[in-house]
């Protein structure tokens, strides 16, 4: 043998030697480090109670966790070792996500610095994390020296649309000296209405519309900013625009809980720390002083802005402005009662800008489209004379003689004005509205020059949260279906899910988030989200455990909705599901209680009486009727049966057997009374309609004997049939569809219905132009024009729901077990798609699955997150045509091939990276 054979035949053992005798003895540090529902690093955090999440590294010696360690402190120095608030000690457990902090009780404005270090399969330990911190808001009212402090708008009396009270936007200023050095300052602040806030003639943030929209009579969230860089020694100046948002403006149904009449305000507490340690407080109170002739002459949120560029106050939140002329504020006390509590999600933010692809000038006005139906505000940058009035109009789609459709808009005005000062180019984007458009029109510019492009682009604004998944495949319609589901996220959670954002509506429609909810966990990183609203919802239930229609409740009428009032169950199910979080389950069981017992205080022997909007827009309606076919009770009573097995689920999870007893017999007994009420002996709906959503109903929640199933999922294929093979399915059934028949093994009818491209189908809309999901199937067609009824939403992201299926069915990726800690990948490749993908963020990383279907060559590329274990499951069942990374999968250790049936290779696989390839016969 020579040197040359030597070295290459000793390679194997020269590697093996090296790598074990260089094996790390600590393995890389966790990452992705977060503090409950997703935050990193927060400031004004809401929760001295927090939970610690964090990832394993992807690595070849890293496949699982079996023991952590947390610790915590008051200061970066003592970590790891000293830990002076919290050593968790180490921990033997595979769980890496939502660790309870246990330890000494924080209170308000602690600063608390973290790291957590984990143990692999084989005990090696890791390195420490990075040191993570997170800082406490203000938590209890008491914590507040401030009065709320504004001027009194309501006695202009001015009257709006609707003749609902207007209020004139406030400017507020209070100047302040500060003597010694700074160390850090803090501003606390918050409004009834919305604020934005200037120090020294910076702008503080650049968040928009807060604090947002929670039940006012309950709560308001309050905002943290740091702003230990903006002061100066010697003269300082806070100053604050205040308009009335969602608290004095003006909402659908006119009325609110909290009180329109009531003026906007504003509360402040600046604490400032010096550099020798003292502690200095400039608060909201008598001392600051107020006007309303500044430039935003006008501000509501369905109806636009009025700003007079003629009135504008250079540098009025410095110290050199001169505010003699200005009214000493009015003061209130803060009321005990309503909560100050901490923002606990993001505030809206600018996220994406769009720029005009063409315009179009008409009438001396030019139109600029921006392709896409979006959310947020105008940025114009546009060339006028001095005294003119820029008019910009909105609308989400055009008549086809190419003018404005804005019937859809009902009474929401949705125009911003802006009256130039002088000659030249002005910039101006609005600041207390948003709108829903993909047109802008501009009118009233300098009709010398030539309209460009550049006047106009539209900043896209939502609660500040980033994607969390991806979805694609071979058909461009499905992609553009994934694009509308995704853009009516975007557009639909500005603070709240509301239904709609463009008319004078835009409300928390329980049923509409109920039925979307799940999917946008699948696209963005929404759980602070909805973990948010959902304390609205439990802050809005009733005492009888009604849950108003729309939350935050505007509209106060004491009565609740089946299927819509169902969000208090299904939403925590669902994203317990995806999050594997233990304790919103907690947070969220007494509320699914009480909606239960309201449920069983609105039926009699168990069929339920409640008000509902029932199978709404349902097409094909036999009367003209909004509510569609199906029969009131019968939804309500399903909707009864599955909100307690609900409830018994979440009381298992939460090992509370007497109240999973309880409930879970509830729901048999619902079920039975629903069978008996309306079911004949064979499974077909009896006395009240026969729609497809009957059916599905009935199946998805489980609500049938097993000698009846089989006939029901007959009568639903009957019926399905009878429509042509078309869904006749409103806001309720639409959902269960796919749920139902993927149970039933109709996977090719699913696809069938989903891949229509005739009314009513998710490509109609799409071949009418559709950029996002509508609220009716048909809300326009090319030969019939918009749909004549004035609710008429084109950004209404209910149908959208469908998206879920994508992820889990299309593409394949579904959880096993609550929070992906088992996972199962199974695609269906099925004609047309030739191809799909999908990617997502679960509490373990980063999971994935690819499939590509080539002359009958099946191929998937998946990724399986650390920590985790996958089910994945592949058509084909010929062993030797099973192929792993092209070669046969026998002498690879992370994948077992556990099962092969008729049709179907099932594979437990771990962490990792893998192609496989079988051929479908
Ligand atoms: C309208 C909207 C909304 C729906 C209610 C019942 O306001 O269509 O989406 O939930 O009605």
């Amino acid at each position: 043998m020579n040197f040359k054979s030597l070295i290459r035949n000793s390679v194997p053992f020269l590697a093996i030697l090296f790598f074990t005798s260089c094996e790390p003895e600590v393995i890389e540090k966790p990452t992705a480090l977060t503090l409950s529902e997703g935050f990193e690093n927060p400031m004004g955090f809401y929760d001295a109670t927090p939970t610690f999440s964090w990832q394993l590294t992807v690595a070849k010696d890293v496949s699982s966790q079996t023991a952590y360690r947390i610790v915590a402190a008051g200061s970066p120095d003592l970590l790891p070792e000293n830990a002076d608030l919290w050593d968790s000690k180490k921990q033997e457990t595979s769980r890496s996500t939502w660790i309870k902090y246990e330890g000494e009780p924080l209170s308000s404005r602690q600063k608390v610095f973290w790291q957590v270090q984990y143990w692999n399969q084989d005990g090696t330990p890791s390195a420490w994390s990075e040191t993570q911190h997170f800082e406490l808001g203000l938590l209890k009212n008491s914590d507040w020296q401030a009065k709320w402090v504004g001027l009194n708008t309501a006695k202009d009396s001015i009257r709006g649309r609707e003749n609902v009270l207007i209020h004139k936007p406030q400017y507020l200023r209070k100047g302040f000296e500060v003597s010694d050095k700074v160390a850090s300052a803090r501003l606390y602040i918050t409004s009834k209405g919305v604020f934005d806030v200037s120090l020294n003639g910076k702008n503080i943030s650049d968040d928009a519309m807060s604090p947002g929209f929670t039940s006012y009579d309950k709560r308001i969230e309050t905002l943290t900013y740091d702003v230990t860089d903006l002061l100066t020694s010697g003269q300082n100046v806070l100053g604050v625009e205040l308009a009335s948002g969602w608290y004095s403006g003006r909402l659908l149904w006119g009325t609110t809980p909290w009180d329109n009449t009531i003026s906007p305000k504003v509360l402040a507490q600046l604490e400032i720390v010096k550099g020798d340690g003292s502690k200095e407080l400039i608060l909201s109170d008598s001392s600051w002083k107020g006007m309303t002739n500044g430039p935003l002459e006008f501000a509501e949120i369905y109806d636009g802005e009025i700003y007079n560029a003629n009135l504008e106050m250079p540098n009025w939140t410095t110290a050199d402005f001169d505010d003699t002329n200005w009214t000493t504020v009015e003061i209130s006390e803060i009321n005990d009662s309503v909560a100050l509590a901490p923002k606990r999600h993001t505030a809206v933010k600018d996220k994406i800008k769009l720029t005009p692809q063409e315009i179009t000038k008409k009438d001396g006005a030019v139109i600029f489209d921006l392709t896409q139906n979006m959310v947020g505000v105008p940025l114009v940058n546009v060339p006028m004379k001095k005294g003119d009035t820029l008019k910009i109009r909105f609308a989400e789609m055009l008549s086809p003689d190419g003018t404005f459709y804005t019937d859809n808009y009902r009474s929401a005005h949705s125009t911003d004005y802006y009256i130039a000062a002088e000659d030249g180019d002005i910039t101006y984007k609005p600041k207390f509205t948003f709108h829903g458009f993909r047109y802008v029109e501009l009118s009233g510019f300098d009709s010398a020059k030539e309209p460009s492009k550049d006047w106009v682009t539209g900043i896209v604004q939502y609660s500040d949260f980033e994607d969390n998944g991806t979805f694609s495949s071979s058909h461009d319609k499905l992609n553009q279906l994934q694009s509308n589901i995704v853009w009516g996220l975007r557009g639909n959670f500005l603070d709240i899910p509301t239904d709609c954002p463009q008319r004078d509506e835009r409300l928390g429609w329980t049923g509409d988030a109920q039925v979307f909810g799940p999917t946008s966990m699948f696209n963005a990183d929404v759980y602070k989200f909805w973990a948010s609203w959902l304390q609205s919802v439990r802050e809005a239930q009733l005492e009888d455990g009604a849950i108003p229609w729309t939350v935050p409740d505007s509209r106060g009428n004491k009565i609740a909705s089946s299927g819509w009032g169902d969000v208090c169950t299904i939403i925590p199910w669902k994203i317990y599901r995806r999050t594997g979080d233990i304790g919103f389950l907690e947070d969220n069981f007494e509320m699914m209680k009480q909606w239960v017992a309201h449920h069983e205080l609105k039926s009699e022997n168990y069929i339920s009486d409640m008000m509902s909007f029932s199978d709404w827009l349902q097409p094909y309606p036999e009367n003209d009727d909004n509510k569609g076919d199906t029969s009131r009770n019968l939804i309500g009573t399903a909707f009864f049966a599955h909100s307690a097995k609900l409830t018994a689920q979440t009381a298992a999870v939460l090992g509370k057997n007497e109240e999973q007893a309880r409930y879970g017999a509830l729901y048999r007994t619902v079920a039975q009374a629903f069978d008996e009420k309306y079911f004949d002996e064979t499974g077909k709906v009896k006395e009240v309609p026969e729609t497809q959503t009957s059916y599905l109903l009935a199946l998805a929640f489980d609500l049938l004997p097993e000698n009846k199933r089989k006939n029901a999922q007959a009568n639903l294929l009957r019926k399905l049939n009878d429509a042509d093979n078309h869904l006749r399915t409103g806001f309720l059934g639409t959902p269960l569809l796919s749920e139902v028949l993927d149970e039933m093994g109709e996977i090719d009818l699913m696809y069938k219905l989903l891949f229509n491209e005739s009314y009513p189908s998710w490509f109609y809309s799409i071949n009418q132009g559709a950029t996002t999901i509508w609220e009716r199937w048909n809300s326009y067609s090319k030969e019939e024009g918009y749909n004549p009824k004035s609710m008429n939403s084109l950004n209404h992201y209910a149908y959208g729901a469908i998206g879920e299926w994508m992820y889990e069915r299309i593409a394949g990726i579904a959880p096993l077990e609550a929070g992906y800690k088992t996972i199962r990948i199974a695609p269906q490749p099925k004609s047309p798609l030739t191809s799909a993908s999908a990617t997502y963020q679960t509490p373990y990383g980063e999971v994935a699955s690819s499939w590509n279907l080539e002359n009958n060559v099946f191929q998937l590329e998946t990724k399986i997150p650390p920590n985790t274990t996958a089910t994945v499951v592949l058509p084909g069942n010929i062993e030797k045509e099973l192929l792993l990374d092209g070669t046969s999968i026998n002498d690879n250790n992370s994948v077992q091939l556990t099962k092969t049936s008729i049709d179907s290779f099932e594979l437990l696989v771990q962490p990792g990276t893998y192609n496989f390839q079988t051929i479908m016969r």
